[in-house]
């Protein structure tokens, strides 16, 4: 969390999980095809094939003087410094993972890596939401399989997407900004699932 010189408080609320799970196309889909949400442009550092490679970045206003600054990180392996700095500061979390079982070990190699990053911090200090994604694929694998695998506290909200069709995508960012909200300026204690 950080006061802008206007006064304006802005929380971080950054998307993870492996590379192509889905994260910049939630973050186009809440920029381009959610009502409702205040917000300025969006920023996107990708490569010609459109993976990111540093980044992408777009500010959401959530009333007149909080703002979000929502991140997706580079999903890649050899971003991996890149990602460590993204999460420098961050207040919420957005874990996407990918249902197709090709994916099943870039998921979990996903986790770990944010455990090893935020350890303990994750849920108790910093909320998080698992976004199970591309609930659409026909050979998806089982949501209770993946969440096994990703091996988060189980209280801890899942919910299935479809990112290209919009399917949960707003669910899943309030879930996560209502909590920050609800921890940062309301000092309420951790909500379960
Ligand atoms: N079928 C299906 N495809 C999806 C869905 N969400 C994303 N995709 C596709 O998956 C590919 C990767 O999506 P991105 O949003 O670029 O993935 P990313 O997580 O940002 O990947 P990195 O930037 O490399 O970390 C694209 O071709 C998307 O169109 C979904 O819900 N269903
Ligand atoms: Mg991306």
């Amino acid at each position: 969390m950080r006061k802008d010189s206007a006064g304006k408080l802005h929380f971080k609320i950054v998307f993870v999980g492996a590379s192509l799970a889905g994260k910049t196309s939630i973050l186009k889909y809440l920029h381009e095809g959610v009502k409702g949400l205040l917000k300025g442009g969006i920023t996107s550092i990708a490569d010609p094939a459109g993976r990111t490679v540093y980044f992408d970045f777009s500010p959401f206003s959530a009333t007149n003087s909080v703002l979000f600054d929502v991140y997706t990180v580079a999903g890649q392996r050899r971003h991996k410094n890149q990602r460590k700095m993204i999460l420098r500061g961050v207040d919420g979390l957005l874990f996407v993972a990918d249902s197709n079982p090709d994916m099943r070990e870039d998921n979990i190699e996903a986790a770990v890596e944010l455990r090893e990053f935020l350890g303990s911090k994750i849920d108790a200090d910093i909320p998080l939401c698992i976004v199970l994604n591309k609930r659409d694929l026909p050979n998806a694998m089982p949501r209770e399989d993946m969440l096994k695998d990703l091996n988060f506290p189980e209280s801890i909200l899942a919910i299935n997407t479809i990112a290209i069709k919009g399917v949960g995508v707003k669910q899943a960012f309030q879930s996560v900004s209502r909590e920050i909200i609800l921890r940062n300026i309301y000092k309420t204690e951790p909500q379960k699932a």
